[in-house]
């Protein structure tokens, strides 16, 4: 890692060390199971049987796993609209994701917000935001919370290349800077906005450079690398408990889909997007595990069988929960007791 002041240098402790082999596992299960659930959300996409937005994760679930096993009760994950992963690694489970991608009663949250609006508060998990950057703010405002009231929960937050230069985000990075607030910034640089490469549209490059500006702690690390993934923000959130100073770090990683569903992806090359598989996180750690001794062929297999397994029972589940009833199309549209009822 770098080596000027301000930046995350990595403090010669790796926390993946200290894994043992169940969470190693643990978290190659976790990873497929995400790939699965993406491959599925795609499939059931394409056969008309989930609305609106639907964005995948698919080679970003090492982000999504590596954060999450870094968090403890009580720390709170924060994201904009690419969240299936995170939400699932939070403790949604897939038939409740899947259900709220169907629109269906029994979603995370009764069919009312689909792909972009997964919550899971007991979890930590506060969504879930279609507006780019609009999470920031909240994200940075949860940090302040906890600070006043020292409970000594620490803030994960992500974005995308495509919101950094946003203001509402310069103006949280400045807050979180004089307030010493316990919050870890993450930008999934995954290259691309909607269709447009960050290069073309960022004077910053290295976007982590960012955190300078605001005299915050930065670095960058693999995030297709699970085991990079989880020291890094385990550094950061270490660096917010120990000292209530945040953390803006940047990911590298890549999306193998297009933005969205609808998005055929036509501004990169079939060969770059070949190159970005080759560094798949799911093989990655595979590989991994089958040099310490704890993963092989047949294993790789049953994993990837009880995954699709489990899936083809959830998207059968979801085709046949029920929909929400039409009496509550207003409900948690107003707040209750305020000026419209
Ligand atoms: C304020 C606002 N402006 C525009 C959009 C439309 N929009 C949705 S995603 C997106 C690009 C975001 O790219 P990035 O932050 O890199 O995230 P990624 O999709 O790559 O994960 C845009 C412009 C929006 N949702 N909100
Ligand atoms: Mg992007």
């Amino acid at each position: 890692m770098a080596t000027q002041k301000g930046k995350q240098e990595g403090n010669g402790k790796q926390a993946s060390a200290s894994l043992s082999d169940e969470q190693l596992l643990d978290l190659y299960t976790e990873m497929v199971n995400h790939r699965r659930f993406e491959e599925s959300a795609a499939r059931s996409y394409g056969m008309g049987r989930i609305y609106g937005f639907c964005h995948l994760h698919i080679g970003q679930e090492a982000i999504a796993s590596g954060a999450s096993l870094a968090m403890a009760d009580g720390d709170m994950m924060v994201s904009a609209y690419r969240i299936h992963t995170m939400a699932i690694s939070r403790g949604v489970t897939h038939q409740e994701a899947m259900d709220e991608l169907f629109g269906r009663a029994t979603g995370n949250v009764g069919g009312m917000g689909g792909s972009m609006h997964l919550f899971k508060p007991d979890n930590g998990f506060y969504g879930g935001w279609g507006l780019v950057g609009q999470q920031v703010p909240t994200a940075t405002g949860l940090a302040f919370s906890n600070k006043y009231k020292e409970n000594g929960a620490v803030v994960v937050c992500f974005m995308g290349d495509g919101a950094v230069h946003q203001g509402a985000i310069h103006e949280s990075l400045n807050l979180a800077s004089i307030w010493s607030l316990p919050i870890v910034y993450i930008v999934e640089n995954n290259h691309y906005g909607m269709g447009t490469a960050v290069d073309r549209i960022s004077s910053l490059p290295p976007i982590h450079r960012l955190g300078a500006a605001y005299d915050i702690d930065h670095g960058e690390f693999d995030g297709m690398d699970v085991l990079k993934t989880y020291d890094a923000i385990s550094e950061a959130f270490e660096r917010a408990r120990s000292t209530s100073r945040p953390t803006f770090l940047e990911a590298h990683c890549s999306r193998f889909r297009g933005h969205s569903m609808s998005d055929p992806g036509k501004y990169r090359t079939r060969d770059q997007l070949a190159e970005e598989k080759s560094r798949d996180p799911i093989p990655t750690l595979a590989q991994t595990l089958v040099e310490r001794g704890l993963l092989d062929d047949e294993k790789i297999s049953a994993i990837d069988k009880a995954a699709k397994e489990r899936m083809k029972k959830v998207l059968k589940a979801a085709e046949e929960a029920p929909w929400p009833d039409a009496s509550e199309i207003h409900t948690n549209v107003f707040a209750e007791g305020g000026t419209n009822g």
